[in-house]
């Protein structure tokens, strides 16, 4: 890969774009050059911002005979490096390409340039009388190319699955330049490959989303929240066993009492349940009818009779329903000044308390220093694993002594059957994991259709393998 300097790509860039839509201000390449994850240092060579999908095209062509690498950025809100630039590529945010091109209601599709923010996406569907129903915490500002390029997960999966589900057509070009048109929106089209879903989850590596039509769903009923405290993590599950019998869950979450206390220490939050436990669980259910409460409230009864939870509440206002997910949805950033290292690690959710448990052995084993913040989708057997830094430690030694950490843990994923991210993507943080989830010749296969798609290794270089 050829690594230019700012001054000679602005050149070769004028030709393709106004002036207005290339950056090479060092303020610029410092913010698009990365996203959420804090251990790489931004140093691409030039930003652009495309406005359509021709341009991309003209880029590809001129990276392709420049030997560019080009780095596709969306919200930056990933966490796993996949939108970091650090080794001169061309960063192309999409943050121009950000109209709701069309609507259709028989459909019940929106037609959606990459570069809209997942929250302007559900706003719409919900303005339409229709529902989008993949949600994180970062909603607000991740865009839905980025959702597509990384499958993302998020709080609703257990009812509403990955983003992978809502992709209903997709246009994209190609690393060989090719504008290829996938699905169409088609409910049905049992065509062999579908290409559309090699896309979903391709972390840009083969390829950039230049426009994407989303299936939406009907609105849900009106919803109720419950924390619990959880004095066992084992408990957990069988918690999730004795509520989901009646109830429809939109939700199921867990975080751990060290979590809770981080939250408290960024917000002006007190404790929403007097007794303290290791663990909490937050779980949704639908009002789907008039005596869904009372089964609600016969399930809190049932666990805290067999001794599974020492207390508990029940939002009673769509206010407090909101004031409860805060709990859980604040605990990122809560500990962000604490250079989390982050494993966001998948066991089928039966194995989650034992998995739990082999983690925490490992970790004190080798590290009895480090403290560990666990949250996550216990539903989805989904773990956000986040060790942080001592405060004497710096930055550096701190991701040696995890990486060196990590192939601990990482064996425990391999014999658990597991996998090394569950919904943050691979990207240049977990890209030495891979084969603790993929075969040897599953990645050999994996290249061999990154060869096909990007020939040339330019799109988004170095990344997931
Ligand atoms: C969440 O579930 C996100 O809140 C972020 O996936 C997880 O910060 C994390 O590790
Ligand atoms: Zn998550």
């Amino acid at each position: 890969m050829t690594k230019p300097s700012s001054y000679s790509i602005n050149r070769r860039l004028t030709g393709l774009f106004d002036t207005d839509d290339i950056s090479v201000e060092d303020q610029d390449l410092l913010e698009y050059g990365q996203d959420w994850t804090r251990f790489y240092k931004p140093d691409p060579s030039a930003v652009v911002f495309p406005r359509n999908a021709q341009q991309v095209r003209d880029l590809v062509e001129l990276a392709r005979k420049d030997h560019l690498g080009l780095v596709p950025s969306g919200g930056r809100t990933g966490m796993s490096g996949g939108a970091c630039a650090i080794d001169k590529e061309i960063v192309v945010s999409f943050q121009k390409m950000n109209a709701i091109m069309e609507f259709d209601r028989d459909d019940a599709t929106l037609t959606v340039e990459p570069g809209v923010v997942t929250a302007n996406l559900q706003q719409r569907a919900w303005d339409e009388g229709l529902f989008y129903p993949v949600d994180f915490g970062s909603s607000g500002s991740s865009y839905i190319g980025g959702n597509i390029a990384t499958n993302a997960g998020g709080i609703k999966v257990l009812r509403y699955g990955m983003t992978r589900n809502w992709v209903a057509g997709l246009k994209v070009v190609t690393g060989n330049g090719d504008l290829l048109e996938l699905n169409g929106g088609l409910v049905k089209n049992n065509t062999g490959y579908d290409l559309r879903h090699l896309f979903v989850g391709s972390e840009g590596t083969l390829g950039f989303i230049v426009e994407a039509t989303m299936k939406l769903t009907g609105q849900p009923l009106p919803a109720s929240v419950v924390l619990l405290a959880v004095p066992n993590m084992s408990d957990c599950l069988k918690i999730l066993q004795v509520f989901r019998k009646g109830l429809t869950l939109n939700a199921f979450e867990f975080f751990s009492d060290n979590a809770m206390e981080k939250v408290l220490s960024v917000s002006e939050f007190s404790r929403p349940i007097d007794t303290e436990s290791p663990y909490y669980v937050l779980l949704e259910f639908e009002r789907s009818d008039k005596t869904a409460l009372e089964r609600a409230e016969a399930s809190f009864a049932k666990c805290l009779k067999q001794g599974l939870l020492v207390d508990g509440i029940i939002a009673s206002s769509e206010q407090q329903n909101k004031q409860l997910w805060q709990y859980r949805e604040r605990i990122t950033e809560s500990i962000t000044s604490r250079t989390p290292y982050k494993n966001d690690i998948a066991v089928r959710p039966s194995q989650v308390p034992s998995f739990l448990r082999a983690i925490e052995q490992v970790t004190s084993r080798y590290f009895p220093e480090f403290e560990i913040v666990w949250f996550g989708h216990i539903g989805d057997g989904n773990l956000h694993l986040n060790i942080l830094r001592p405060e004497d430690w710096d930055v550096s030694s701190f991701k040696t002594a995890c990486d060196e950490l990590n192939h601990h843990i990482l064996d425990l994923v391999s014999t658990f059957k597991g996998s090394v991210s569950a919904e943050h993507g691979i990207g240049l943080l977990k890209k030495a994991y891979l084969p603790y989830t993929r075969s040897e010749r599953e990645i050999d296969l994996l290249r061999n259709l990154k060869q096909v798609f990007d020939p040339d290794s330019i799109m988004n270089p170095g990344k997931l393998i």
